[in-house]
């Protein structure tokens, strides 16, 4: 059987590979010596690509690839990727729903405790023999019965929602528009940062979102509250975070996504009362191998008869 050409762009597993490679002959961008020539030699050979949510379609590779026909993306997230240019080309775009919902409530939840009960602060001061020296450590702010404000209650905020019922939360949420659900829906993320102490992004990256957390959101949250982002960098503008947090303005923060990945800003890195996780709010073992079985699934089905599993919604009507 005459395999596929498909084109990788950022890393796989051995067992995306595997899977894979019966019908399809991988090359891989990255390994390309000299990526223009590679592109402007081969790129009208490729009719698939396997990509991820930070690389997306990078404009070069879009520009290379005129009999481009699906495109099958490890995440969630695809604001790497124009969507809407590739359904008006009639190329089918794939992403990774639903199967990293729990693993990215329960990094919410990680970083919310971690803030709120100071965990590296206190393992610190546990690790460095201050105990001994010190005495005890300070007390902290408890988690149970705290206003939750939810920015975005699609899939994986509503799955962050189901987790703060645990906590005895009272729930509050900004999205585009009013779900039938028993939560406190808020019209502008100011609004609902303002009636909250804990303040969550897990909205989708892209132009719609940037800085819908800014210097006015975040004065709204106010000086005993927490901002956890589990969404995208680009939804809070870290320069009015960091100065949030120099101010006083805010209390804490929870962050596991950045402006410039992999680049975080030395003055967070600074702060006790700040948490760093490196984008891995999905990033299990067996969450990751979920992803990547989906990203195949989707491959395989496309070559079986055209169509993809799980087709971002702009691409749902072809
Ligand atoms: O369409 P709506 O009304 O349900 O609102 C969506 C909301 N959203 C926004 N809210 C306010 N302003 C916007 N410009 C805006 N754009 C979107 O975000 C919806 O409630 C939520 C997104 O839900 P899903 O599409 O189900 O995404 P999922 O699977 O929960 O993932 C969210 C994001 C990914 O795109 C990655 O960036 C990250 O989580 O891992």
């Amino acid at each position: 059987m005459t395999k596929v050409k498909l084109l990788q762009i950022g890393g796989i597993t051995e067992r995306m590979r595997a899977a894979l490679a019966d019908q399809f002959d991988i090359d891989i961008l990255f390994d390309q010596p000299d990526r223009a020539a590679f592109l402007a030699a081969h790129g009208a050979d490729y009719p698939a690509i396997l990509t991820n949510g930070h690389y997306g379609v990078p404009e070069d590779v879009d520009a290379a690839t005129p009999n481009l026909k699906v495109v099958s993306s490890y995440g969630v997230g695809y604001d790497a990727i124009d969507a809407d240019a590739c359904a008006a080309r009639g190329i089918k775009v794939a992403h990774t729903p639903d199967v990293l919902n729990d693993e990215v409530a329960d990094t919410f939840v990680l970083l919310w405790l971690a803030v709120s009960r100071e965990l590296i602060p206190s393992d610190r001061h546990a690790r460095s023999g201050k105990w001994e020296t010190d005495g005890n450590y300070p007390l902290t702010r408890s988690v149970q019965n705290r206003r939750v404000g939810i920015l975005g209650l699609g899939r994986i905020g509503q799955t962050i929602a189901e987790r703060c019922k645990a906590f005895g939360a009272d729930i509050h949420y900004h999205a585009r528009s009013e779900k039938d659900v028993p939560y406190t829906y808020h019209a502008t993320a100011a609004d609902c940062a303002a009636a909250c102490e804990v303040l969550v992004a897990i909205t989708p990256g892209g132009a719609s979102t940037r800085h819908m957390v800014n210097a006015e959101v975040l004065k709204a949250l106010g000086p005993d509250g927490i901002f956890i982002n589990v969404a995208r960098g680009s939804v809070c503008d870290e320069q009015a975070l960091v100065e949030a947090l120099q101010q006083g303005k805010i209390a804490g923060a929870g962050l596991d996504v950045f402006e410039e990945e992999p680049k975080i800003p030395d003055a967070l890195k600074s702060m006790d009362n700040v948490v760093l996780t490196p984008h891995v709010a999905s990033g299990t073992h067996e969450t990751r191998q979920a992803m990547g079985d989906l990203v195949v699934a989707n491959l395989q089905q496309w070559l079986k008869d055209g169509s993809v599993k799980t087709a971002v919604p702009e691409c749902r009507h072809l």
